[in-house]
């Protein structure tokens, strides 16, 4: 895990937790473990944390012997579970070695949650949720140390891998601005009929976003 202290950029603070069902999920298929009354629970922790905490340092299996209420997340293919990002959730093992597909991306919030409007009417249900957790109706919260970006050890991997491939398609190909193009070594005729053949077999685009979008 990473931290930067780049105060530059205040890192998006996440608005739902999201799960997208992309195949049938039986109970004991695996399908995601979700602590239902946990909310309550994750408000009052992080009420009394105005320092913060870091994903290594949260005391989940503390917090979670506070909860009651424990749903698998069965579905259809198709189905969207929408919760609160308190919501104290973990994989469960699949007993029916039928496999299970889902995919969690992130909503993220345009600016942090804020527990002290002057109109109540705009609190979003999500702001709401933990307020009622508190039992309260407002909250003065100010985090008591500044908000830092935190790059899971699983995402710096992953850029980690991103940087490598790049690096390995530019020493093959070649890089002309965002767009990669085979680059003519300079080779015997045999080889080079050998090269020529293969241009016209190979043609790798990448879009800015890095991501190679065809090998035909
Ligand atoms: O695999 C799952 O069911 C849940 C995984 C998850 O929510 C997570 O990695 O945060």
């Amino acid at each position: 895990m990473v931290t930067s202290s780049d105060t530059s950029w205040t890192p998006p603070e996440q608005g739902l937790l999201t799960l997208v069902v992309w195949s049938d999920i039986q109970p004991r298929g695996g399908g995601t473990f979700v602590a239902a009354d946990s909310v309550p629970v994750v408000a009052r922790y992080l009420a009394a944390h105005p320092e913060g905490v870091l994903p290594t340092e949260f005391p989940t299996k503390a917090l979670i012997a506070e909860c009651s209420q424990f749903v698998e997340a069965t579905g259809r293919v198709g189905d969207v579970f929408l919760l609160h990002p308190y919501v104290l959730h973990a994989k469960s093992q699949n007993h029916l070695g039928v496999p299970r597909l889902i995919t969690n991306p992130p909503v993220h919030l345009k600016e942090p949650m804020n527990f002290n409007r002057p109109d109540p009417a705009d609190y979003s249900p999500v702001e709401l949720a933990v307020l009622r957790g508190l039992g309260v109706d407002r909250l003065d919260f100010r985090p008591a140390a500044p908000r830092a970006a935190v790059v899971p050890k699983r995402v710096a991997r992953q850029q980690r891998m991103l940087e490598e491939e790049k690096a390995r398609l530019a020493a093959t190909f070649g890089v002309v601005g965002s767009r990669l193009t085979v680059r003519r070594p300079s080779v015997s005729p045999l080889e080079g009929a050998l090269h020529f053949r293969r241009r016209a077999l190979v043609s790798v685009e990448a879009r800015s976003s890095d991501t190679i979008q065809t090998f035909r």
